[in-house]
């Protein structure tokens, strides 16, 4: 590791955090999820949303829930995200009503769900049974700004005190929930290749929101109307958005900026540099491209 990114061992540790098989996890990431990964019992027709997080889940999550409704905005005006899409691995005594696996289960079919669960361990069963699983990326730098500012407004995350250029450094070096953003990316990458997963990317909705409305549609078969899928993009526009997701709670962490390139702000030009070169040599031969 460059000596830009060299981390100290008194780096920030959040509360309950730990580790299994290499990737850090937050405390309120249930530790039987991987054990016993048959007891959400999976039906063919669930939808997954999954992503490292900070890359645009919501968003995605939004618009697919929506997609599955014909665009009809009753059940996501019904109550926050958090109450109608269940966090799959999720369970933390603070909020013993965002537990993802009571709301799965409430759920009727078609359910969608979310999960930031890495390839290796996401439930198998419900890849064999060749569930639905629609996997959004979004460029890493923009991603650990993201990561950082959530850090600092999320009780999970026992409210980051310190600042963005020792935030990066742990990011770097993968101590943040979820682990290194590199190992991650590149196991759903492989296992995306060889699989009908539908991959989306940040930016790419960001430039064009009506293509991946277009996209989520035709990956769930969902024949909706021009109309409808105008009205679904709109609905699900970052301004709209901020305004039928945020709650009192969660002010301001999931609806942020919502902008491409917010990392020039916050990257001295040697972490960019350092950050480039790790970039390059861990993406290299991945044909991975994102834009920045
Ligand atoms: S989480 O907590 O991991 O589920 O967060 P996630 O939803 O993956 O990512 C949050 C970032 O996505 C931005 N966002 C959007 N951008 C553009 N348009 C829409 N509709 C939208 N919805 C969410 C959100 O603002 C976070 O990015 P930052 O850079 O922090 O603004």
């Amino acid at each position: 590791m460059d000596d830009v990114f060299k981390l100290g061992p008194d780096y920030y540790r959040s509360p309950g955090e730990w580790t299994y098989k290499g990737y850090v996890l937050g405390g309120y990431n249930r530790k039987d999820i991987f054990e016993c990964p048959d007891f959400a019992e999976y039906r063919v027709d669930d939808c997954f949303v999954v992503s490292y997080p900070k890359s645009g889940t919501t968003w995605t999550l939004e618009l697919t829930q929506l997609i599955m409704n014909d665009g009809d905005p009753t059940f996501t005006e019904s109550a926050h995200h958090n109450d109608r899409i269940p966090f799959l691995e999720y369970k933390y005594d603070e909020f013993p009503q965002w537990e993802g696996l009571g709301i799965l289960k409430k759920l009727k079919s078609p359910r969608l769900i979310k999960s930031h669960l890495p390839v290796s361990l996401f439930p198998k069963s419900a890849l064999y049974k060749g569930c639905k699983v629609i996997y959004v990326a979004r460029n890493p730098k923009d991603v650990v700004v993201s990561y950082y500012h959530f850090y600092k407004t999320t009780v999970e995350f026992g409210e980051y005190g310190g600042d963005f250029h020792d935030f990066l450094k742990q990011f770097m070096n993968g101590k943040v929930h979820y682990g290194d953003w590199f190992t991650y990316m590149l196991e759903w990458w492989k296992y995306i290749a060889d699989n009908d997963i539908l991959f989306l990317k940040y930016e790419d909705m960001k430039k064009d929101p009506r293509l991946a409305t277009v996209k989520i549609a035709n990956y769930l078969n969902r024949n909706l109307s021009d109309e409808v899928i105008d009205k679904i993009t709109e609905y699900c526009s970052f301004k709209k958005m901020k305004k039928h997701v945020t709650n009192e709670n969660n002010e301001g962490n999931y609806m942020r900026k919502g902008v491409i390139g917010d990392w020039k702000k916050h990257f001295t030009v040697a972490e960019n540099e350092a950050f480039e070169k790790i970039y390059n040599e861990r993406m290299e031969g991945s044909g991975l491209k994102f834009d920045w």
